[in-house]
């Protein structure tokens, strides 16, 4: 710990939505090297916060997540803890205190707002003085899609950058493709399950690399999409992005579906979700939507669409409540209370 660092700190970061999919690792390291290149827009208003406080007195590690201690989620907290630990060099254990004003594992990227978050207060309380590269590099080693929310606007992790690994890190990071002010989007999240999910990420992902007949060509295809995704975000060109997030999306759970067993995170409302939302855009409403490993539905929608968007969204059927968002900032340090 650096003789400046207090042991304490908070830090906030927010969701990502990937218009190009994350979906496969690289190996089974604990470095968790992805498989494919991502793309992701950050969101505002869904919101995590975390408070680390690494304190000689403590026995063990603890965790507090939405105000109530949890064991369930402590092993995989603790094995990211000592990533930190390794880097600061100190053994001390550490209580965590994390909330999201959303569900919690229900598809909605609280893995990755929570461990950006994690890494920022760590970084910042154990005074590592890792740059934002290097905190990309090892939120990615904690849960992939971190790597991105470390970023406000768009992000992207693009492989064929990625460097040699280095102790700590591994080799892949995410790095900001526009800032939220570039291009305005609009987010319409239809949640229609509260339920938290019951395949997680990581194992969906180890069951598609190992039975579904096209993971081959699943990662095949993803440099090029990143790369032509870019592209359109910089040129602004809503039409084309939205053929190609949508066609990302389906070939993602394509691939999932045909895992064995197959991994279905769709709900029949978020089928219904997605034709309300080809029929907006056909009638010449500015909209596309992308969906996660769970059934919420996301909808991205041009400047000035969101309101329209979500009120044909809420009034299906099997829609719960939807919420509204602008693009965000990316993982910041804020004052501790
Ligand atoms: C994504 N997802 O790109 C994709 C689309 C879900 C579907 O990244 O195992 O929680 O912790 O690295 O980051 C969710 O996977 O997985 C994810 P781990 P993570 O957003």
């Amino acid at each position: 710990m650096s003789v400046l660092a207090s042991g304490r700190a908070r830090a906030s970061a927010h969701p990502n939505i990937a218009l190009i999919k994350y979906w496969g690792k690289a190996s089974d390291s604990e470095l968790n090297e992805p498989a494919v290149s991502s793309l992701s827009l950050t969101l505002d208003e869904l919101r995590s916060e975390t408070c680390v406080a690494f304190d000689e007195s403590l026995k063990s590690d603890e965790l507090w997540l939405n105000g109530k201690r949890d064991e369930q989620k402590l092993a995989r907290i603790s094995a990211n803890l000592d990533k930190l630990r390794r880097i600061a060099g100190i053994d001390t254990r550490c209580r965590v205190e994390t909330s999201n004003n959303f569900p919690t594992a229900a598809g909605l990227a609280s893995s990755a707002s929570g461990f950006a978050a994690l890494v920022a207060a760590g970084n910042a309380a154990l005074g590592l003085g890792l740059d934002l590269k290097q905190q990309s590099m090892l939120a990615r080693a904690m849960s992939g899609s971190a790597a991105r929310s470390l970023y406000g606007g768009f992000a992207k992790i693009y492989l064929p950058d990625a460097e040699p690994a280095q102790t700590h890190f591994g080799s892949a990071y995410a790095e900001q493709v526009a800032e939220a002010e570039h291009w305005p989007l609009e987010v319409c999240v239809a949640i229609v399950s509260e339920d938290e999910k019951k395949i997680g990420s990581t194992e969906g992902m180890e069951r598609s690399r190992l039975s579904s007949p096209y993971y081959q060509a699943w990662l095949s295809g993803n440099d090029v999409d990143v790369v032509q995704a870019e592209k359109l975000v910089l040129a602004r060109d809503f039409e084309q992005l939205a053929e190609l997030s949508e066609f990302s999306c389906l070939k993602m759970h394509a691939m999932a579906m045909a895992s064995r067993p197959g991994l279905l995170y769709w709900s029949g409302a978020t089928v219904d979700a997605m034709h309300c939302v080809r029929e907006l855009r056909a009638g010449g409403v500015p909209v596309f939507f992308t969906n996660d490993a769970g059934p919420q539905l996301k909808a991205i929608c041009a400047p000035g669409y969101g309101a329209k968007v979500a009120d044909a969204l809420a009034e299906l059927h099997g829609v719960k409540r939807v919420l509204r968002c602008a693009l965000g900032p990316g993982a910041r340090v804020e004052a501790l209370d």
